[in-house]
């Protein structure tokens, strides 16, 4: 039987992935819109005490810009409310704005109204804000996390904020220019202990170099990506959009692999090895598999991301 995105989905199904991560996600999202103000707000001190999100682009910024503005010149009470209009999903005209914006822009958008929240031009959380006894245990949950997954849910609490983008109907996605490739002298080249694949050795360097022309190439017209905990991205234009959105100055350093034939002349790459966000730099990387099924033609028919629940798990190459 041939291969489907659903049956590849399965390949190499002894990989473990951080379930660590949906699991505090949705005890998160179990929260009141307050307590998850607050406990975002405490999430993120405390990975300061470690890490330190680097200061975002001004492209980043510069979308979310007039929204920023209108925050600035409210009352402490309205910004409150904002803040938790947008952590209630709620229909209102910033939160329908906010649907619209990539991840990179929402992040931008909280990293900015954190530093006024810091500064006192934007309501701080109250002094002495007692969290509920759930919101303590998913903040003790978070603490148990490594890095990696700790920015993961982070992001995902963000991400998910704002009016539901699927019930916008029809509406201009605002995300971050494209960058150019690399000039082809300031590119690097990935080896990977194992793998002398070409196409899996391109998806790699050309990731790196934001050349997302010559890495969609290297996609069938079929294809589909799986980023971690979500579902397939499926076919080149939506890859392809996701890699102009969402992947601009990702640093992977894979480590090591392993390859070999799979069912109709398909072959199987798993890899491991590391991923850097440019939101936290070399400070933090994500230990990540790549779960690779190349076509007859070697052209990815599929590929999957996972975060991995352990470093142990960078030595797992068993199928
Ligand atoms: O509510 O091969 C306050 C793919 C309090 C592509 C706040 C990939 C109130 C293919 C603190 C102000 C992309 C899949 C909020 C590879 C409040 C591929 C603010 C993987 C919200 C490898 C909070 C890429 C703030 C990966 C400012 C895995 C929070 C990338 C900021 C992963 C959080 C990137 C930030 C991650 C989180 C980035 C900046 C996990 C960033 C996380």
């Amino acid at each position: 039987m041939p291969f489907t995105i659903d049956s590849a989905r399965g390949i190499f199904p002894k990989t473990l992935s951080a379930d660590a991560v949906p699991a505090t996600i949705a005890r998160f999202n179990q929260l009141s819109a307050e307590d998850q103000l607050a406990w975002t707000w405490f999430a993120y001190l405390e990975m300061g005490k470690t890490i330190t999100v680097a200061a975002p682009g001004a492209a980043s910024m510069q979308f979310a810009e007039a929204t920023l503005n209108q925050i600035r010149q409210m009352t402490f009470s309205e910004q409150t409310q904002v803040m938790c209009d947008l952590a209630n999903h709620a229909d209102t005209p910033i939160c329908r704005t906010y649907a619209t914006w990539s991840a990179n822009i929402k992040l931008g958008f909280w990293y900015q109204l954190g530093q006024w929240m810091d500064q006192g031009i934007v309501a701080p959380i109250p002094a002495g804000y007692q969290l509920s006894a759930n919101a303590s245990a998913v903040l003790q949950a978070v603490r148990e996390l490594d890095q990696g997954q700790q920015i993961t849910v982070l992001r995902s609490a963000v991400v998910d904020m704002g009016f539901d983008p699927s019930k916008l109907g029809d509406y201009k996605r605002v995300t971050e220019p494209v960058v150019a490739p690399k000039e082809v002298s300031q590119r690097t080249q990935v080896t990977i202990e194992g793998i002398d694949n070409p196409t899996v050795l391109s998806y790699m360097d050309n990731l790196n170099a934001n050349d997302f022309g010559a890495l969609i190439d290297l996609f069938a017209p079929d294809a589909a990506l799986q980023p971690p905990f979500q579902k397939p991205i499926v076919g080149r234009d939506a890859i392809l959009r996701f890699f102009n959105e969402e992947c601009q100055n990702l640093k992977l350093m894979p480590e090591r692999g392993v390859a070999e034939p799979a069912e109709d002349g398909y072959t199987q790459v798993k890899v491991t090895g590391k991923v850097q966000t440019p939101w936290f730099g070399a400070a933090v990387g994500m230990n990540m598999a790549w779960r690779f099924l190349l076509n007859p033609k070697g052209k990815i028919f599929f590929v999957a991301i996972d975060l991995l629940a352990s470093p142990k798990e960078l030595l797992n190459l068993v199928r």
